[in-house]
């Protein structure tokens, strides 16, 4: 049997990040992933990073082509009743954010990992935790039809939401806390210029939409969408007509259309499963925790998770000691839970609700008001958006 000291299930941002800077501390450990490094690579989704985040990218060697090439962001602008009302983060909270794809922080990853020689298992099947409240887990696999067997001192739950190690988890152990909304997002990317050097989040009658960017020559564009729709539903042409309805007729003007290369359709949900350790399986990001997309969380909270493990693992080998091990479930969820209340704030009063009253309506238009009316208000958001320190 194969021995690491730290198994880590799945190869998203989770799983790649502490795999790097555990082998960085010069601690062993192996991924498992059920897909590909192609498909791993090619799923589209997060593209704004907190500066905590920029931080322990480059802390960890992981700064150079994020340097060369993200795009810091210093405000963002809200586009409601046919007006934009520009947010400066940085005069709010000192911080600004990054755009740098959640695509290319994967491969960065993917490239160190490969430079440093740690292994990943990719397309590895029936991966399953094992005795992990015991002082012996094992992880087993199978791979071309073998079945292969890894003991482990810990195993890292990075699996995301659909993964099998919080299903493993006994049912009466795990506290679930579940909001699922009554819409999704519809994504495009496309080759062509964003219509605003920043970011801009509409609320309309039509519904939500944003206006986000890979680069200066691509751009990212969500529109609140029905749950029951499908792609086909959505030719690029209707995309373009919806998103030009939902924004300010500035932003709308500056819009520039072609053809979509990516298309997907994201539901959206906030979840909270409780604790985060089970004895040596620890669960780290979407494989403990679902944001929505509006308040670009899920990545950055991934993040943290991992920072506040790879302390508590370090720890561990280096000074023999269990605290930071102990400490890990409940100085993530301190953290993941204000973030939780942020996104869901800003999904609140973003989004239109297909059940709201009219006194719903009016509050809406109400926290929308006074948000950009009060530097108070402004500072709250901006404190959260950029992050909240680790
Ligand atoms: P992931 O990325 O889901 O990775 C989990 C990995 O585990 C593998 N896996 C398994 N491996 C082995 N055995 C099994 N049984 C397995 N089951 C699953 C999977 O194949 C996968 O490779 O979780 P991780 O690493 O925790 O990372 C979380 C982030 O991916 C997620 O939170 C963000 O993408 C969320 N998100 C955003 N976050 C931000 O911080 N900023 C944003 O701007 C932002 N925008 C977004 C987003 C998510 C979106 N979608 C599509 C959900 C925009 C969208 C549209
Ligand atoms: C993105 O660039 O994909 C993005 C940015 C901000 C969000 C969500 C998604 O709130």
């Amino acid at each position: 049997m194969k021995r690491v000291q730290v198994a880590i299930i799945g190869a998203g941002p989770s799983g790649l990040l502490l795999g790097h800077i555990l082998h960085r501390a010069g601690i062993e450990t192996i991924i498992l992933e059920n897909r590909s490094a192609d498909y791993v690579l090619a799923r589209v989704r997060a593209g704004l990073l907190e500066q905590g985040t920029t931080d322990l990218l480059r802390e960890t060697g992981l700064g150079a082509r994020l340097d060369r090439e993200g795009l810091v962001h210093h405000g963002l602008s809200l586009a409601f009743d046919g007006e934009l009302h520009r947010i400066d983060l940085t005069a709010s909270s000192g911080k600004s954010v990054t755009i740098y794809g959640q695509t290319e922080v994967t491969h960065d990853l993917m490239d160190a990992r490969a430079a440093l020689g740690a292994p990943t298992i990719y397309e590895a099947q029936n991966v399953t935790p094992h005795d992990f409240d015991g002082t012996s887990p094992r992880v087993t696999y199978e791979k071309d039809g073998v079945t292969h067997e890894i003991a482990c001192d810990f195993i890292a739950g990075c699996d995301g939401f659909h993964g099998v190690s919080r299903q493993s988890v006994p049912q009466a152990a795990l506290t679930t806390y579940e909001r699922v909304y009554p819409f999704g997002w519809l994504g495009i990317l496309a080759e062509v210029p964003p219509a605003d050097h920043e970011l801009v989040y509409a609320n309309s009658p039509r519904g939500f939409a944003l206006c986000t960017m890979r680069s200066m020559t691509r751009s990212r564009y969500y529109v609140q969408c029905p749950i029951g729709d499908r792609i086909e539903d959505w030719s690029d042409q209707r995309f373009w007509d919806e998103l030009r309805r939902r924004v300010d007729p500035q932003t709308a003007e500056k819009i520039t259309t072609g053809p979509s290369f990516e298309k997907s359709i994201a539901p959206l949900r906030s979840f909270v499963a409780e604790p985060l350790r089970f004895g040596r399986l620890f669960l780290v990001g979407d494989a403990a925790h679902i944001v929505p997309p509006t308040g670009a969380k899920g990545l950055n909270l991934a993040v943290s998770d991992v920072r506040y493990l790879s302390e508590g693992i370090i720890e561990h080998y280096a000074d023999k000691s269990a605290a930071g091990l102990d400490r890990y479930s409940a100085r993530a969820l301190n953290r993941i839970w204000k973030a939780v209340r942020f996104s869901w704030w800003m999904t609140t009063m973003l989004h239109r609700f297909p059940d709201a009253t009219p006194f719903d309506q009016k509050i809406q238009e109400a926290d929308l008001a006074y948000l950009v009316a009060s530097q108070a208000a402004m500072t709250s958001l901006s404190e959260n958006y950029v992050g909240l320190p680790h």
